[in-house]
């Protein structure tokens, strides 16, 4: 289960330069009303590509700039590559290689390869005692310069070597036991992985869910944290494929996903930006990022009408945290994904089988990318016998038909389905951590037998305390004129808005303040 900020929306770049650098992106996104929950550190934010430092010139006082971000609720990010430079001088190598940690070459010397921080080693992960002893690099003790708030990105572990063959390790480099690295290759960067998380977890003694990133993963990977997909290229094909890369990796048990927005290489144009946003806003993990030749691309440097546009992309993402949360919960209990390809929903339609510029995130929202520039013009495929209500304007579509759509430049067309409730909060905050006590806005989308279902779950969205049932998970029921929720589980947050969508638009009901928590049974009657 991920903790709930990092279903929010993340900022990256390769690098945010210094902490001048951090501090000033943090208040543009204030300024100009865009909410963020994490700023990422690139592999320039180290002395030296030295993982587990800090550039004295350029972060003087890490402890500090986290505390600075965590007072708004959010967080940050640095990341920890497995390339470990061979310098006596530098505490992880003196001890790995006085250890014997390292993973050995086809002569039973320590691997020598080049990376990022030149001549390198990599700790054999496969070792259950050098996991452990990597682990604890992360306490706040070893880590000097680490925070609470601090979390961790693992990149380059398929692992990565410059110089090595198809830019990975020899095949018969030496693992722990004797076992060749052709034997596990595909699995170095899941045990990687796995002991950073177990890191930020013995850090926190046990108490706090970790955040780690991953590039490599292998079945199993859902366990220990998030995946992307690598580096891609800010062009519209790029933006297209995302989408099945994404649907497939969730199929395969690996939910929390996304694509870098706005493309890794190169420099999009503000069009397929905003497209790339209003598309990410929907990914089930949600980060922009860019290549340092790139140029600067915070959401605020395209103009006014871009900047709204990307702002309201970004608010959507915010809008839903309760109902991706919910799904969240649901792919951690019983592997199903959080989005979905339309077949998997409805499996009856053939017209869906070769669908995968539309996903469904959960069961109840579909959501069709924009793939062209200057596009007049989209067409989905709404499934299943029921409408689909769209989201901007209310209005109701047939399903089982597919439609042309003009293609608004605000919004990816995005439909909800009729007999479902999604829980919303609409409040605007400058970060998830400040809509904790945010009332929830339930909405409901009536079928044709005037009915509709839907799931809210909630826990601290930070502990593992929800093993021990600390949860609440309510379902709601709309049906005989009557919304009813049943469950129970203690919290006191208000619900808020309830919006009752029936017909064609603008034929929707609002009840503004229906004054019930959220945690107690009640029934709603509408007369
Ligand atoms: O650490 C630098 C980059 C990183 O920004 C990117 O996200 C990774 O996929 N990293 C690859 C290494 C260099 C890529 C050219």
């Amino acid at each position: 289960m991920p903790q709930l900020f990092s279903t929010a929306y993340h900022q990256c770049r390769w690098n945010y330069r210094d902490e001048e650098d951090v501090f000033d992106v943090d208040s543009k996104f204030d300024e100009h009303d865009i909410p963020y929950d994490v700023l990422w550190l690139d592999i320039d934010h180290t002395d030296g590509r030295r993982y587990f430092t800090w550039d004295k010139v350029l972060f003087p006082n890490p402890e500090e700039m986290q505390n600075k971000l965590a007072a708004k609720g959010r967080h940050m990010v640095t990341i920890v590559d497995p390339h470990i430079k061979r310098d006596d001088n530098y505490y992880i190598h003196k001890e790995a290689s006085d250890n014997g940690y390292y993973i050995k070459d086809a002569s039973n010397r320590d691997f020598d390869g080049w990376c990022w921080s030149g001549s390198s080693s990599y700790t054999d992960m496969v070792n259950p005692d050098i996991r452990s002893w990597w682990a604890d690099k992360f306490s706040y003790g070893n880590y000097v310069g680490s925070t609470p708030s601090l979390y961790v990105w693992n990149d380059m572990n398929e692992p990565s070597v410059f110089n090595g063959p198809e830019l990975t390790m020899p095949r018969d480099a030496l693992h722990f036991g004797g076992i060749e690295h052709r034997e596990l290759h595909n699995a170095y960067g899941y045990y990687f992985h796995m002991a950073t998380s177990n890191g930020l977890v013995k850090r926190g003694n046990g108490k706090d869910r970790p955040f780690v990133l991953s590039r490599a993963f292998f079945p199993g990977t859902q366990r220990y944290g998030a995946v992307w997909t690598g580096d891609n290229t800010a062009e519209w094909e790029h933006l297209r494929v995302s989408v099945p890369m994404l649907l497939t990796l969730g199929l395969t048990g690996i939910s929390f996903s996304g694509a870098d927005v706005g493309g890794f290489f190169g420099n999009p144009e503000p069009d397929l930006l905003v497209r790339w946003y209003q598309l990410g806003a929907y990914y089930p993990f949600f980060r922009a990022h860019a290549h340092q030749d790139t140029k600067r691309r915070e959401p605020w440097l395209f103009g006014e009408r871009n900047t709204e546009l990307i702002r309201e992309a970004i608010h959507t993402r915010y809008m839903f945290l309760p109902y991706f949360y919910t799904l969240f919960r649901e792919a951690n209990m019983t592997g199903t994904p959080v989005i979905r390809p339309l077949w998997m929903e409805f499996p009856a339609e053939e017209e869906t089988f070769s669908n995968d510029e539309a996903f469904m995130v959960g069961n109840s929202l579909l959501v069709q990318g924009v793939y062209t520039q200057r596009a007049k013009h989209v067409s989905v495929y709404l499934p299943g016998e029921q409408s689909w209500y769209d989201l901007r304007s209310g209005a109701a579509y047939k399903g089982g038909k597919r439609h042309k759509f003009e293609a608004l430049e605000d919004s990816v067309p995005a439909f909800q389905r009729a007999g479902t409730i999604i829980p919303r909060k609409d409040r605007f905050r400058r970060s998830s951590t400040q809509m904790g006590t945010d009332p929830y806005t339930l909405v409901i989308a009536l079928n044709s037998s005037k009915e509709a279902e839907g799931e809210l779950y909630i826990d601290d969205g930070k502990s593992f305390e929800f093993e021990n049932g600390a949860y609440i998970h309510r379902h709601f029921k709309f049906s005989n004129g009557k919304l009813t929720s049943s469950n129970a589980a203690p919290s006191g947050v208000q619900l808020g808005p309830l919006t009752i969508r029936h017909g064609n638009s603008p034929s929707f009901l609002t009840i503004r303040r229906p004054n019930v928590r959220i945690e107690d049974d009640w029934t709603i009657k509408i007369l």
